[in-house]
């Protein structure tokens, strides 16, 4: 085990020691900034219960994700203060590097405050990210940390960035975006092929981020902010498949699921995106 991380929940899925593994899973079990709906903290419990509903023969890839090298690296204990936890979050990844530099992270959240520590640590010249938000203003409720500024600090750090399915934002965060080309794209003009438009000629490596919110708050109620308006589940797989297979993409990411009972729909549909993006790996990597 790591330093700082616990066992939470064990998946169905045949797992190895993380040393072997091609893939390693991470929970950031944060919800300390929310604003809105609580239970974000449940989120990687609740992610890697809902996948006990789910076959590990991904029909989509005729791959069973259940030959992959899996590593479950359990959950970051993190502390109250965010910045705190951003700091037990990345010496956590630092230290999983050092154990396995080359498996491909996918960590569940957890508020999206806590995809800072990812993208510091793994350094990837583009975050790419699925988003009913734009999360970036520059201080929100008193923090520069809170998760409604977590992709201007990702932009600050010199990495770019483009949000896909966004229908909630300010003007001061339009503004910043336009000022730092920062490429957006409203759900309502999301598309496949703008998708593949915007990243295409985006560099590389690419760290992925799904805040769960970007799809349809039917298919989500259980999150921090809801928003109706959002992608559907297979806009985001097949924006995934094209990203995955074409451009290097170091490490991937499913935030911001919450609540406080098993089996909620929003966290069977991280679940089930947990597992094609597994399936994706095993069949273009
Ligand atoms: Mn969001």
């Amino acid at each position: 085990m790591l330093l700082h991380t616990y066992r939470s929940f064990d998946m169905e899925l045949p797992t190895v020691d993380l040393r072997e593994a091609d893939y390693v899973i991470l929970g950031l079990p944060y919800d300390g900034t929310t604003s809105y709906k609580p239970g974000a903290r449940f989120g990687p419990v609740l992610i890697r219960q809902a996948t006990l509903n789910f076959e590990s023969y991904i029909l989509d890839y005729n791959i069973d994700i259940a030959e992959l090298k899996i590593a479950d690296a359990g959950d970051v204990s993190l502390p109250v203060n965010v910045e705190d936890s951003i700091r037990v979050a990345e010496e956590t990844i630092r230290e999983l590097r050092e154990v396995n530099p080359n498996a491909i992270p996918i960590f569940l959240g957890g508020e999206h405050s806590m995809t800072y520590a990812p993208v510091k640590v793994l350094k990837p010249k583009s975050y790419v990210v699925f988003d009913a938000h734009l999360d970036l203003r520059d201080e929100y409720q008193g923090s520069r940390f809170n998760h409604a500024c977590v992709a201007r600090r990702i932009s600050e750090l010199g990495v770019k960035v483009a949000i896909f399915g966004v229908r909630s934002g300010t003007k001061e965060e339009l503004i910043y975006a336009e000022e730092n080309g920062i490429e957006w794209v409203h759900a309502r003009d999301y598309s496949y092929e703008a998708f593949v438009d915007l990243v295409l000629s985006m560099p590389e490596p690419i760290y992925v981020s799904v805040d769960i919110d970007v799809f349809d708050a039917s298919l989500v109620p259980e999150t921090g902010t809801p928003e109706p308006g959002g992608l559907r589940f297979w806009d985001v797989v097949e924006a995934l498949e094209w990203v995955s297979e074409r451009k290097d993409v170091i490490a991937f990411d499913i935030m911001e699921v919450s609540g406080d009972k098993l089996g909620n729909i929003t966290a069977l549909t991280a679940g089930k995106l947990l597992f094609h993006i597994l399936g994706m790996l095993g069949e273009f990597r």
